[in-house]
């Protein structure tokens, strides 16, 4: 047990080495019921106990062992007193009280439902919460509700984009993308990330990285790219945002700070085939029209190619994994991790960042010391 005694990240490997995750019912009930709790932490916006949580989560499912009473958990890291009181109670009742009060717990179901809906966080289903609104229909009947563009889309296409994506929807948006992205930039690569890179069979979403080796950049790829989607109206919805990577600029120290990369949140049409003939016939005979298609979120990121494996490790996640890393980076390697590149805070060194003077390079140390300071 000694070996779990070790910061996260050496402590996963001597997982990796101890062998394979051992699955069970147990191990899953309880891994359910740490999501519920990390999820409701993050309704009310307390990010550490919700990481508390989610951390607890990521050391169960990687345990190469079965735990069955409460001495398997000894010495394990990432298991404060709140998350052994659930693992104690699961042990002995067979559920957590806790976990089932949240369940029951009316804030608690309607923020699930509300934060179900694409461009719905934390902040808007807190302002209707307080409004007295509970439930989608209630929201959806409100008429007084300003919603944005984002949420519009999201009420549109919502029982789409609640059904998951699966891997076969995967390749079929990605043959789509890849075609689109080479009409303008032949050499350009394009790579599926997220979930799917990760080997999940189903998503919420599917995540594409795009760079192009070669020398050439086109800053008007992703524009190009949505135009023409437009012009074949296979254009759901689109969100561009701008890239705001500025090369002096000091990497963000916040766990969860998103990069700087151009990128695109958009909802695409995917045509699928028809396998109900019996519909079609009907709707032939009665000239209603069967929806042939399926509203597909998808997040494209264009990242410059010296960039490109940082954007790559990060985009393809877990989210944890990602947190994990960069911690690990920051307090055992001295380094700063972020999706643009690996930061050396001793030798003062990015990647990509050229100091062109003394007075830079003591600018930048300065302001990488003296927050680090306060960390
Ligand atoms: P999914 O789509 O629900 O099946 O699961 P993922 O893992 O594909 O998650 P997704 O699509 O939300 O995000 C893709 C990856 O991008 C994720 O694994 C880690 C990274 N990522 C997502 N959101 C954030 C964020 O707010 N900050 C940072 N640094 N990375 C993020
Ligand atoms: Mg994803």
């Amino acid at each position: 047990s000694s070996r779990f005694e070790l910061l996260d990240i050496s402590w996963f490997t001597a997982c990796m080495e101890a062998g394979r995750p051992v699955d069970s019912e147990l191990k899953y009930r309880l891994m359910d019921a740490f999501e519920v709790m990390a999820e409701n932490y993050e309704f009310k916006e307390n990010e550490i106990f919700c990481l508390e949580f989610l951390r607890a989560a990521s050391v169960l499912k990687f345990l190469p062992f079965p735990v069955t009473k409460m001495k398997d958990i000894q010495g394990l890291p990432c298991m404060g007193d709140r998350v052994r009181d659930i693992i104690e109670e699961i042990i002995e009742e067979g559920e957590s009280s806790r976990a089932k009060e949240v369940l029951n717990d009316e804030r608690y179901q309607s923020f699930k439902q509300f934060t179900s809906v694409f461009g719905v966080g934390v902040k808007t289903s807190e302002k209707w919460y307080r409004m007295g609104l509970r439930t989608l229909e209630e929201v959806k009947a409100d008429n007084t509700l300003k919603l944005s563009k984002m949420q519009k889309a999201g009420f549109l296409y919502y029982e789409d984009l609640v059904s998951c994506v699966s891997k076969a929807e995967a390749d079929a948006v990605s043959l789509i993308v890849k075609n689109t992205v080479c009409r303008f930039l032949p050499d350009a690569l394009v790579t599926i990330t997220g979930g799917f890179r990760r080997g999940k069979e189903i998503g919420h979403d599917i995540d594409f990285l795009i760079t192009n080796p070669g020398p050439r950049e086109d800053d008007e790829l992703l524009h190009k790219v949505v135009d023409l989607w437009k012009k074949q109206g296979l254009l759901l919805y689109c969100d561009m945002i701008e890239s705001t990577f500025v090369k002096e600029q000091l990497p963000s120290r916040k766990v969860d700070a998103m990069d700087n990369f151009q990128k695109c949140f958009a909802i695409l049409k995917l045509y699928q085939p028809r396998v109900d003939n019996s519909s079609y016939n009907m709707s032939k005979k009665f000239h209603t029209e069967v929806k042939d298609w399926k509203a597909i979120r998808v997040d494209l990121v264009i990242t410059p190619f010296e960039q490109y494996a940082y954007a790559l490790l990060g985009w393809t996640g877990s989210r944890q994994f990602g947190r994990d890393l960069r911690r690990y980076a920051n307090h055992e390697r001295k380094m700063i991790l972020d999706n643009h590149a690996l930061y050396d805070r001793r030798k003062c060194q990015q990647p990509g960042i050229r100091f062109r003077n003394r007075k830079g390079c003591w600018l930048l140390l300065y302001q990488t010391l003296v927050p680090l300071a306060g960390v």
